[in-house]
């Protein structure tokens, strides 16, 4: 059975989405990033990035998350979790799109909710917040203009990406990120949310929080878009 290494509201919670689409049982472990368990000797012999999430299947381990949602999509194809397309070119499309978010947005993020993280300069946080969120600015001027036209990234269907972008830009709200001016993404983070599989991933997420204390500062994000 799949074990997933997680911490709730991390960017972990699109690969746990992912695996409540699926449907099939899994396991899970909550991280408690707060306590820097990450770095815990045990942890970094599962993953020695010291990160979430690590998704492991059969004695092997696959992390990042494009990585293992890409893996998802392609062992349970009939979960489409991306878009199937009929070539490999085509098909490219999905990885770029979730490259977009773990190598840019993710990084964006970071900058807004997490300056600290950055830069040991306590007066340049200023700064790398401010950086942090141009970057964002413009992530979201592209993903508003996309989903004034449809309800989904990829059109009328949902997919993984969705959950992603939302990560992305809840995250964001959370650290400050102006998120009620892009009405379009507001809508957007709903339809998200009501999807089942968000819900079952979130009650599963909201047990890990209290399991670890967590529950207030976990609920945070998600509460924007009432
Ligand atoms: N590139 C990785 C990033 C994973 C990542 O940064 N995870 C964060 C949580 S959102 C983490 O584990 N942070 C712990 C730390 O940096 O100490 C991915 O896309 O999966």
């Amino acid at each position: 059975m799949p074990h997933l290494f997680h911490f709730p509201g991390a960017c972990s919670r699109v690969t746990m989405n992912a695996l409540e689409e699926i449907g099939d049982d899994y396991t899970d472990e909550p991280i408690n990033l707060r306590r820097g368990q990450q770095q815990s000797d045990d942890y970094l012999r599962v993953n020695p990035k010291g990160k979430v999430p690590a998704l492991v299947i059969d004695n092997f381990t696959i992390t990042e998350n494009p990585a293992i949602l890409y893996y998802l999509h392609q062992t349970y194809p009939a979960a489409q979790l991306l878009p199937t397309r009929k070539t490999p070119l085509a098909s490219s499309i999905g990885l770029t799109d979730m490259m977009w978010c773990s190598s840019t947005l993710h990084i964006a993020v970071r900058q807004i909710l997490r300056p600290d993280s950055f830069t040991t300069d306590t007066g340049s946080l200023d700064g790398v917040r401010r950086a942090g969120t141009a970057v964002f600015a413009k992530a979201a001027e592209t993903m508003a203009s996309r989903l004034a036209t449809c309800d989904w990234w990829y059109g009328e269907t949902w997919s993984i990406l969705d959950v992603y972008l939302y990560w992305t830009y809840s995250t964001a709200g959370k650290g400050g990120f102006l998120l009620r001016e892009f009405p379009v993404i507001m809508e957007h983070a709903r339809r998200v949310q009501s999807r089942p599989s968000f819900q079952r991933a979130h009650a599963r997420e909201m047990q890990a929080a209290a399991s670890v204390g967590l529950e207030q500062d976990f609920a945070r994000a998600d509460e924007q878009f009432r």
